[in-house]
């Protein structure tokens, strides 16, 4: 953990920037197991800031520094590490690549100007690799491609390149060729050699002549087929020499407006390409206030004129990842986006989830000042005090204790708010119960600060069936997040059957006599009441009707017939679940002048309500969701049957784009409590879905045979 880390760290003072052109926010994306935690090992390396690097099986590198990272050797939360090149601040974001964790890549993005797309040489690009790519896409992410691993046995550059040409278009072109122990720049025909991580430059070798001329007419044709200069081109197939001045800034603005991907191989091991990355990253890469900020609202919800990064500007931040530790308090890692952040001030803290998402998010709007408290630049899990922190650099704040990821700093003169970025919806259900009775507070503490840390994570307490309901992204998720109960508040934790809420109804009119009685002694009880029941359709919940004649319930306690009946309602008659639908007419009844009762007459109708249960069959309701799920087209056909499988009722089929399509069922929700595991399987994590709550309907007789006997 970190005392094993400090083997490999530095431990040097962490790189300030005192312009936010200066700085550099680069996070890395890729799918889990490309080598992006290991690569920024390589970058700290090649930069000076770590004498060697760490690993990822010994659990020494700087960002898997979480004790779950190092059990399970890889990401699952987006780490920082700042390195110094040429004069700028590259503050790298690491992310993990599993999609149980895209809420953790989603905050690197939201705190990043661009990205370093990871590719291993020896993977081929699947799915969830696809979806990865779309989530740079979808927030017009400037990104380069980097193909990792070039060292590995089964490393195939060229058909890693092809294929994320295919997979994502033929603006991905290679700036660099592979060569020997080093590569060759395509746009300065320079070979550089690597000897022992140290770099040398010198005249390509003649054997990669043709490949070069050959790569580089294409990247040159790539850059200005990209260029606002629209003379370039004639000018180009005329036989003009283009300067590589020229080239080199329309290939940064192509990049920058996120329409060109420049490829860099590099290996982590030997550190090849890992100058030319830095080259990239410091000098081709956007800078803060070249990127476009979020929308600015005040805590009202009323939309204020955008900001500039601008140090000397309004303070505007935002948390993008929130860790507590028992001993070190809660610690929020925050881009500034505008101003300047300084150690022992107080800021405004908005926190508006509901406003945004809506009350089913589990986390409670909130307004306050906070006092800052401590300020420093994070190097994984070291943290090093800084004194300012200006407009478009990263850092961790200690002891903000309202603040959530998610949440915006402003200054408490001014306060702001930003929309959070969309976090993605937890739909794996997970009951859970303290493994001792007697650790309950202590799980309601740790799952509560769990949500503040997450918003991935959902916390549900089920009025219904009192079960607590962890909603995670998926297995991998839900174990981390009982691992750090386990862990970190040391509540052990049992997974339980989830119970989905179901409800009773009557199959078919029934008669019911309630008697209570009782006469010995003392005051006695006297309540007898006759009712019938009949059903009534969806969605009628209850009717009483009282039809008593003669006065043999006493009207005062006609009221108490209704309320021992509701309370019978609510705890079931049958299996334990809320009854619904039905109509109750009070029929007939008799009373005693001195032993009858408000309670008595209650007591009366709830067993007249169980009776009646008994002469006629209660039927199960169940609820139905709708169902929505996204998936390629030629996976419509098993994800179809698959739904007909889970008992589900096709509702049709939409087109989306031009390879996709989108199939609505309504589903019983016992059906699809793994839904999010099974859908990934069934589909290599190439469809997603989503579910709402529809309505209850009657559950056949065979599924409440199937759940009976799953439960026993
Ligand atoms: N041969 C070789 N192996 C590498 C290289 N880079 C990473 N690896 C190995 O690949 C495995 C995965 O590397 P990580 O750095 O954890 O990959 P990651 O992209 O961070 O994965 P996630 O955190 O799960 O997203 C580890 O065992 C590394 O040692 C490389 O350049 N060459
Ligand atoms: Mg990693």
């Amino acid at each position: 953990m970190a005392d094993k880390a400090s083997s490999s760290q530095g431990g040097g003072a962490a790189p300030v920037a005192d312009s936010p052109a200066a700085i550099r926010n680069v996070v890395l994306v890729g799918p889990s197991g490309a080598g992006k935690t290991t690569l920024v090992e390589a970058l700290l390396v090649a930069s000076g800031v770590l004498s060697r690097p760490g690993t990822v099986v010994d659990g020494t590198t700087v960002c898997d520094c979480d004790d779950a990272e190092i059990r399970q050797q890889r990401s699952v939360g987006l780490a920082l590490a700042p390195l110094p090149h040429n004069g700028v601040k590259v503050n790298l974001i690491d992310t993990p690549g599993y999609a149980d964790f895209v809420g953790e890549l989603r905050a690197g993005l939201r705190a990043a100007d661009c990205a370093l797309f990871v590719l291993a040489a020896n993977e081929s690009i699947d799915e969830p690799t696809k979806a990865l790519w779309q989530e740079c896409d979808r927030v017009g992410m400037p990104r380069a491609v980097v193909i990792t691993k070039l060292d590995h046995a089964r490393a195939n550059y060229e058909n890693a390149l092809s294929a994320a040409q295919d997979a994502f278009g033929d603006k991905v072109l290679p700036l660099y060729l592979p060569a020997g122990t080093g590569l060759v720049g395509l746009l300065s025909q320079t070979q550089y050699e690597y000897d022992r991580g140290k770099r040398s430059t010198r005249a390509p070798d003649p054997q990669y002549a043709d490949q070069l001329e050959e790569l580089r007419g294409t990247l040159i044709e790539g850059i200005i087929e990209e260029s606002e200069d629209e003379s370039l081109m004639e000018r180009y197939l005329g036989g003009e020499e283009i300067g590589q001045d020229v080239l080199v800034e329309d290939l940064e603005a192509a990049v920058a407006r996120g329409s060109f991907f420049p490829v860099i191989p590099v290996c982590s091991g030997t550190g090849v390409g890992t100058m030319e990355l830095l080259e990239v990253a410091t000098s081709g890469f956007p800078s803060p206030p070249e990127h476009p900020l979020p929308e600015v609202f005040t805590p009202h919800g009323v939309p204020r004129n955008k900001l500039d990064c601008d140090p000397n500007g309004p303070l505007l931040a935002e948390v993008v990842k929130t860790t507590s530790d028992p001993y070190v308090g809660r610690v929020s890692l925050v881009r500034v986006f505008s101003g300047t952040i300084r150690p022992d001030t107080t800021v405004h803290v908005s926190g508006h989830f509901t406003s945004f998402f809506g009350a089913a998010n589990s986390h409670a709007d909130h307004d306050e000042d906070e006092r800052i408290g401590t300020l420093s630049f994070p190097l994984g899990r070291q943290q090093r005090p800084a004194t300012t922190v200006v407009a478009g650099d990263l850092c961790a704040i200690g002891r903000l204790t309202h603040a959530e990821t998610g949440d915006t700093l402003s200054d408490k003169a001014d306060p702001l708010l930003l929309k959070p970025w969309t976090m993605p919806e937890p739909l794996l259900p997970i009951a859970v119960q303290a493994h001792a009775k007697t650790d309950e507070d202590k799980l309601s503490v740790g799952l509560q600060r769990l949500a503040a840390e997450d918003p991935t994570l959902r916390i549900e307490q089920n009025p219904e069936t009192h079960q607590i309901v962890l909603w995670c992204m998926g297995e991998a998720h839900s174990d981390v997040v009982l691992d750090a109960l386990a862990n970190r508040y040391g509540v052990t934790v049992d997974t339980v059957e989830l119970r989905v809420p179901l409800r009773e109804t009557f199959g078919g009119k029934a008669k019911g006599h309630g008697r209570h009685v009782k006469q010995s002694g003392g005051h006695g009880q006297y309540a007898v009441c006759d009712i019938e029941v009949e059903p009534l359709p969806q969605g009628s919940e209850f009717e009483f009707v009282d039809k008593v004649v003669g006065g043999s319930v006493p009207r005062q306690f006609i009221p108490s017939v209704e309320k021992g009946i509701r309370a019978q309602m609510e705890k079931g008659v049958g299996a334990g679940y809320p009854m619904v639908n039905i109509r109750v007419t009070l029929l007939d009844g008799k009373s005693h002048s001195v032993d009858s009762s408000d309670m008595a007459f209650q007591m009366a109708g709830g067993l007249a309500l169980r009776e009646a249960a008994t002469a006629t069959k209660v039927n199960l309701l169940e609820p139905v969701d709708l169902v929505s799920v996204l998936t390629p087209d030629e996976l419509v056909g098993s994800v179809m049957s698959d739904l007909s499988g889970r008992r589900g009722r096709l509702l049709g089929t939409e087109r989306v784009g031009e390879d996709r399509t989108l199939v609505k069922a309504e589903v019983p929700q016992v059906e699809i409590t793994r839904y999010a595991i099974d859908l990934r399987s069934l589909s290599h994590g190439a469809a997603s879905f989503t579910r709402a709550f529809s309505r209850y309907e009657a559950m056949p007789d065979s599924a409440v045979q199937r759940m009976k006997a799953s439960v026993s």
